[in-house]
């Protein structure tokens, strides 16, 4: 058997070398002549821990290879991009481009399953480009129990940092087009999934991914949502939720600087656009966790301006120190961060007054140096700043023997030092 992964990112890349490393043909897809140059060589485009040392055994032993143009394989595994462009509607264009670049190489029998995040009907949808793209069918079936291909929807559900091992212990929810189309699905997970693989239908199993994240995002606006009411009544939230989390049926999650990455902030628009009338509580709660930024920025120009206020220091003499812009601990990854879009903002309005400590990376991106932050080091920023900003919970903060009497003016929205 050879499977064939489309789309070589954090999903596609891993998810090849792990079904690689189990002895089988994979064929890795990708349109990034750089990515595929670099996988061929045994390394790895992207950071995930474990990643390159599976990627360099596979393609070394020669399970693993990459190539920008698809070729014959009995399943193909479709890893692309599902963004969302202008209204927060859906981009679905990197699936159609999967499929017609797959289509032609399709022969009966093959396996196509849809593994991206997507809206409700998108492997419906995919199942129809596929048979419009197949010139080499009179009547291409891609349809039905009497379908000459199989089409199925298995989302991925790994967590970053931990994928090497989630890809395998998780289980799968696998939604095919027909009963057949599931079984077949499952028979290719169950080479390396050691969880189990559950069957359900297609529109099942994509509502099932975004029920998943919107869920984490509904609860996380629900601590988010406390932090600025706490706030307000001079309550200590951490210390609230502490104390309501010994209920035995409560369980509250941590409020933070809002809710970063591409898939917790991303996934429950696709519901909302798809059922706005509906979905109120989940539309509320992307709200709640986008606006948490602009609310912790403007917490912080408020203590600046008590420190300007009650001391002989001017606006200009501030300065500021953002601990973390990650978008969440531990790693080194900025994308859709609330930490960054906090330190952007103050950077525009404090311009030059603004640094950051981040142990997880060398340099600042662009978007900060340009606005005159600079990256300092932990010890610096304590001596230096008059006001600290603690955005994300990395170790390196956690650990620090911090002191109250040490710097009187933080703002922290993660309740480590507060
Ligand atoms: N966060 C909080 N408070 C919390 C927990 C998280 O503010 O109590 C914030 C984090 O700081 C971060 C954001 O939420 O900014 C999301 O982080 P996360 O660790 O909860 O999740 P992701 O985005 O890294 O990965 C999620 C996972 N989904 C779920 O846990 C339901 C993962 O399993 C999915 O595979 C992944 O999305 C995805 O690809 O969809």
């Amino acid at each position: 058997e050879t499977i064939s992964v489309i789309g070589l990112g954090y999903i596609g890349l891993p998810t090849a070398a792990v079904f690689a490393s189990r002895k089988v043909n994979v064929v890795g897809v990708d349109v990034n002549q750089h990515a595929v140059d670099t996988i061929n060589k045994g390394e790895i485009h992207i950071v995930e821990p474990e990643l390159d040392i599976v990627v360099r055994a596979t393609v070394s032993e020669g399970y693993l290879k990459a190539t920008t143009t698809p070729e014959p394989a009995d399943a193909f595994l479709i890893a692309v991009p599902t963004p969302f462009k202008g209204d927060y509607e859906p981009d679905l264009s990197y699936i159609e481009s999967a499929s017609n670049a797959i289509a032609s190489v399709l022969k009966k029998g093959d396996l196509v399953v849809l593994e991206s995040t997507s809206p409700v009907g998108a492997t419906e949808q995919m199942s129809v480009w596929l048979a419009e793209a197949r010139p080499d069918l009179t009547f291409p079936q891609t349809h039905g129990e009497a379908s000459d291909i199989r089409v199925a929807h298995c989302p991925e559900r790994v967590l970053p940092g931990h994928v090497i091992r989630e890809l395998v212990e998780n289980d799968r929810v696998i939604g095919g087009m027909t009963s057949l189309c599931s079984q077949r699905a499952v028979d290719l997970y169950k080479i390396c999934v050691e969880g189990e693989c559950v069957i359900t239908n297609a529109r099942t199993a994509e509502m099932a991914k975004l029920t998943e994240n919107s869920s984490r995002d509904v609860s996380i606006a629900f601590a988010n949502e406390l932090s600025i009411i706490c706030d307000k009544l001079d309550i200590n939230v951490w210390e609230l939720i502490s104390l309501s989390n010994r209920h035995p049926r409560v369980n509250i999650l941590q409020p933070g600087p809002g809710v970063g990455g591409h898939c917790i902030a991303v996934d429950p628009w696709f519901i909302v656009s798809r059922t706005p009338e509906e979905a109120k509580l989940i539309h509320t709660a992307r709200l709640v966790n986008d606006g948490k930024p602009a609310w912790v920025a403007d917490k912080v120009e408020k203590t600046i301006s008590d420190i300007v206020h009650t001391t002989t220091k001017t606006m200009t003499d501030i300065k500021i120190a953002c601990f973390g812009v990650a978008f969440k601990p531990d790693i080194d990854d900025l994308r859709e961060s609330p930490a960054l879009d906090i330190t952007k903002l103050l950077a525009s309005k404090y311009m030059g007054q603004v640094s950051v400590v981040e142990p997880n990376i060398k340099e600042l991106p662009q978007s900060l140096s340009e606005k005159g932050v600079d990256l300092i080091s932990l010890d610096n920023a304590l001596t230096q700043s008059d006001v600290v900003v603690m955005l994300v919970d990395h170790k390196e903060f956690k650990a620090y023997p911090y002191k109250k009497t040490e710097m009187q003016n933080i703002v922290d929205t993660k309740g480590i030092w507060a």
